[in-house]
């Protein structure tokens, strides 16, 4: 039984929030300043009631989950990023480059019923152009089928930059050769938190975010699809958080080519902001439902259950969440920064988790085409209280 507008805006008027439900019930767009407001109350149940209203009216129980694996490709990097601890430099203890060879073998062994493989790394110039164009080729020639979103904006801007210097190529062309040799969408990731002030101090090799939005614009103008992602806890102000996702809002109002919004936890572990600490359960529920309730333009919210912890991950999908990612095989990236969540998880393992939350599995593919509807699933103990990995 949804709570009457009366009784949600006199709990919002004491949350700092009043106005909100009118909103929210009326689809009108929230602005900056609602924003703040919004990360600043102390009532998180209440944006998340408001956040799963939406996303109730918009999904229904499906939660999405794909059968998925990742392939951390390289982690030879040359950003140097304060919160990462995945990089590399080639010769240095734990540095890796595979082969084209082996991401085809690799694939050739995973589940045979991934759908999708997800394919992002570090970024080194010297792997070439080639390189990138090989690696989708052994992807598809491994698993002709499978979908393959690979390669975040900021190894799209070394192919782009690669492919200009070497030979001569626009951006429209390198695009098309990706296109031909594979790549068929490109995931979130890379954009961080678009502040220039944290970038100067935490990453500054890497692209900025006025050159990470014009390249995602770019690409989706060439009919690609890609995912937007924000990576908070590492010291940036509330304000910083709301003009990136202000600036995704309106890159997405211009071109509509995001499929979903993630936000991303840090994790500080074996990084160079280990002082800094893992957001508590609270502020990752927040993030996810200030995701549903600002970004109005967006369809798909995921809870990328790697980085948000299962118990966090399964509260979410009542928050406004209403994607869990899938069962990502191998992970390398959050695991590298400590992350305490398997690996991967099982089919069973997902189902069970959204079935646990109250709502309905639906398989998917990378495009959100459903695949297979879990409604329906015989023998299906909707009771079950366990999960085993
Ligand atoms: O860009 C790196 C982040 C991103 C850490 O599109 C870290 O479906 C937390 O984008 N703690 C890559 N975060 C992952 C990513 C992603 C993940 C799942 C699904 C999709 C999708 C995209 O991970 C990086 C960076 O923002 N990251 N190090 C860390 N220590």
């Amino acid at each position: 039984m949804p709570l009457s507008l009366e009784a949600l805006e006199s709990r919002a008027a004491r949350a700092g929030l009043a106005g909100i439900p009118t909103k929210v019930r009326s689809d009108e767009r929230l602005t900056p300043e609602e924003a703040l407001a919004m990360y600043r109350t102390p009532d998180v149940t209440l944006l998340g009631a408001l956040a799963n209203e939406v996303r109730n009216a918009r999904h229904g129980d499906t939660t999405y989950y794909n059968v998925n694996i990742h392939i951390n490709y390289t982690n030879w990097c040359n950003k140097f990023c304060d919160f990462c601890a995945f990089q590399r430099r080639p010769g240095d203890d734990g540095a890796y480059r595979m082969s084209p060879e082996q991401i085809e073998e690799e694939l050739r062994n995973a589940n045979p019923e991934a759908t999708e493989v997800h394919m992002v790394a570090g970024v080194w110039p010297a792997l070439g152009y080639d390189y990138y164009l090989d690696i989708l080729r052994a992807a598809k020639r491994a698993r002709p089928d499978i979908h393959v979103k690979a390669f975040t904006m900021v190894e799209i801007d070394q192919i782009v930059k690669t492919g200009k210097q070497i030979h001569g190529k626009s951006i429209e062309e390198v695009m098309a050769d990706l296109r031909e040799a594979g790549l068929d969408s490109m995931p979130g990731g890379g954009a961080e938190v678009f502040s220039e002030r944290l970038r100067q101090e935490q990453y500054p090799k890497k692209m900025g975010h006025e050159r990470w939005l014009e390249l995602a614009e770019q690409v989706h103008g060439l009919g690609f699809r890609t995912n937007a992602t924000m990576l908070y806890g590492m010291g940036e102000t509330l304000e910083e958080r709301i003009e990136h996702l202000h600036l995704l809002r309106e890159l997405q109002d211009r071109t509509g080519g995001f499929q979903a919004y993630i936000p991303l936890a840090f994790h500080p572990a074996n990084t160079r902001l280990d002082h800094l600490p893992y957001p508590p359960p609270l502020e990752r529920l927040r993030a996810v439902a200030i995701g549903r309730l600002f970004l109005d333009n967006f369809d798909h919210v995921k809870s990328y259950w790697i980085m948000m912890g299962l118990p966090v991950t399964q509260m979410s999908i009542n928050f406004g969440a209403n994607d869990i990612d899938g069962t990502v095989t191998q992970e390398k990236i959050y695991h590298n920064a400590g992350a305490s969540t398997p690996q991967q998880l099982t089919r069973p393992y997902l189902l069970q988790l959204i079935r646990e939350a109250g709502r309905n599995p639906v398989e998917r593919d990378t495009l959100y085409q459903a695949i297979r509807d879990h409604y329906d699933d015989e023998a299906v103990d909707r009771d079950a209280s366990t999960l085993n990995v």
